[in-house]
């Protein structure tokens, strides 16, 4: 029997590895996206069936987390084998200008997909993945964090998922359902937020350096994350619905960057060296080499050209610190410890940070040199700071 998988939050980025991960496993997908004034779902355009196929095995449907009776409807109409709850305001800057939302969202949609569950009957049938956060440990306790170290959240983001986290468990306590949580440290990915940081950085830089934009303004250079490859990591939402008993798993790769550390591989890997000058809210960051040739070595192998006359990178200061960026409460450091995950899931990040940076680089440098040839040909792309 085909098993048929329903995914909220389709086009984000792990929505769209998901689907794909899904589809080459030979599920029928569903996807909830919701209505927007743009076209949002530039992530899985290349899933994409004709909805009149009648053999179209990715199926997508509007609807929204807020939205109970719309997901009471969908999930009947589907009958999922598994529901992944991917959907989220995942931002959590943005989690302190929009608390109340966030929390309708991340923690309420929760509870109403699992909510549905229950209502429809469908508590022997459906599993459920809930998209935990390695932000719930926030103000750490305890280095590295695994499924037993105490959560302290440290925004209106990581205290929604809290609730999130908790009505997961208490749904497979109280009814049985087969619900785990993944307690996910940070995973990015060419297809990334353009906001968070890791994304930001690979984006901006590769801007700089075909002078398509003057500077990165970023927060707080020192936060440090365990940050791993989101295509390894939808993997083991899969696998943790594949078990014989639901359990919660931390996933992570164990080793740490900061931000900082960050900026300097991304810039090392277009030639860039960067000095550090300054302190604080007052810290720069200055071109101190420019190695033209690595640059251009590598736009050969990506087979680009586009027509630069000059470069006036060395001794610039490219990044600067925009205090906007700061969090009210800051979450400093994460690490994890993914040991249950080897040991019950067979869990190995394939994909290294080294790699992970390199994709996003040459990634963004693609789409820089598109927008290059497109400046350079008479159109004017507007830059935005984020
Ligand atoms: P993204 O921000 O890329 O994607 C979020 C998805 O949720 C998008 O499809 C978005 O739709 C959708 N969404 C937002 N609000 C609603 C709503 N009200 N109703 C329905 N859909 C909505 O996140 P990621 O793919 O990076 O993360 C996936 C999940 O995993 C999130 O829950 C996130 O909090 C969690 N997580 C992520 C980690 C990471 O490092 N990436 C780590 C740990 C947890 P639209 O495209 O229209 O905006
Ligand atoms: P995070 O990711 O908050 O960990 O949440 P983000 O990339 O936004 O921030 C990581 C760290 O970098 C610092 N930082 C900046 N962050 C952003 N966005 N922009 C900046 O300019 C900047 N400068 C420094 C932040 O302060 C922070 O310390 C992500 C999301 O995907 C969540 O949904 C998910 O739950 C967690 O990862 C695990």
């Amino acid at each position: 029997m085909e098993k048929i998988a329903l995914i909220t939050g389709i086009t984000g980025q792990d929505g769209a590895y998901l689907a794909d991960f899904l589809l080459k496993k030979g599920y029928i997908v569903h996807g909830i996206k919701r209505r927007t004034s743009l076209f949002n779902t530039d992530r899985i355009e290349h899933l994409y069936q004709d909805p009149h196929d009648p053999n179209r095995r990715f199926i997508l449907h509007y609807g929204d987390l807020t939205d109970s009776t719309n997901l009471i409807r969908l999930i009947q109409r589907i009958q999922p084998d598994e529901i992944y709850n991917l959907a989220a305001q995942s931002h959590v800057q943005v989690s302190f200008d929009n608390p109340e939302y966030t929390a309708n969202v991340d923690a309420l949609g929760t509870l109403r997909i699992l909510e549905a569950i229950r209502i429809l009957n469908l508590v022997k049938k459906t599993k459920f993945y809930q998209a935990s956060t390695s932000e719930l440990f926030g103000k750490v306790q305890q280095i590295p964090q695994n499924e037993n170290t105490p959560f302290y959240p440290r925004s209106p983001y990581a205290v929604a998922k809290l609730y999130a986290y908790w009505i997961t468990v208490n749904y497979r306590e109280a009814y049985g359902i087969y619900a785990c949580n993944g307690i996910l440290f940070n995973h990015e990915s060419p297809i990334r937020g353009e906001t968070f940081v890791t994304r930001k950085i690979t984006r901006a830089l590769t801007r700089i350096v075909l002078g398509l934009q003057d500077r990165l303004y970023l927060g707080n250079l020192d936060a440090k994350r365990d940050w791993g490859h989101a295509k390894d990591y939808v993997k083991m939402m899969w696998l943790m619905l594949q078990q014989k008993k639901p359990e919660d798993y931390v996933i992570a790769t164990g080793e740490q960057h900061s931000v900082r550390e960050f900026v300097e591989q991304s810039a090392n890997l277009l030639g860039l060296e960067i000095e550090w000058k300054g302190k604080g809210v007052d810290t720069k960051g200055f071109v101190n080499k420019f190695n033209k040739d690595k640059f251009f070595h590598l736009l050969d192998i990506l087979g680009l050209k586009p027509k630069i006359n000059s470069f006036d990178l060395e001794e610039r200061c490219i990044i600067e610190i925009d205090p906007r960026y700061f969090r009210p409460t800051e979450v400093e450091t994460l690490l994890g410890d993914a040991t249950k995950a080897k040991e019950k899931l067979g869990w190995e990040p394939k994909i290294t940070f080294s790699d992970m940076i390199k994709e996003m680089v040459e990634q963004d440098l693609i789409l820089a040199c598109r927008d290059f040839l497109c400046e350079n040909n008479g159109f004017c792309i507007q830059t935005r700071e984020w």
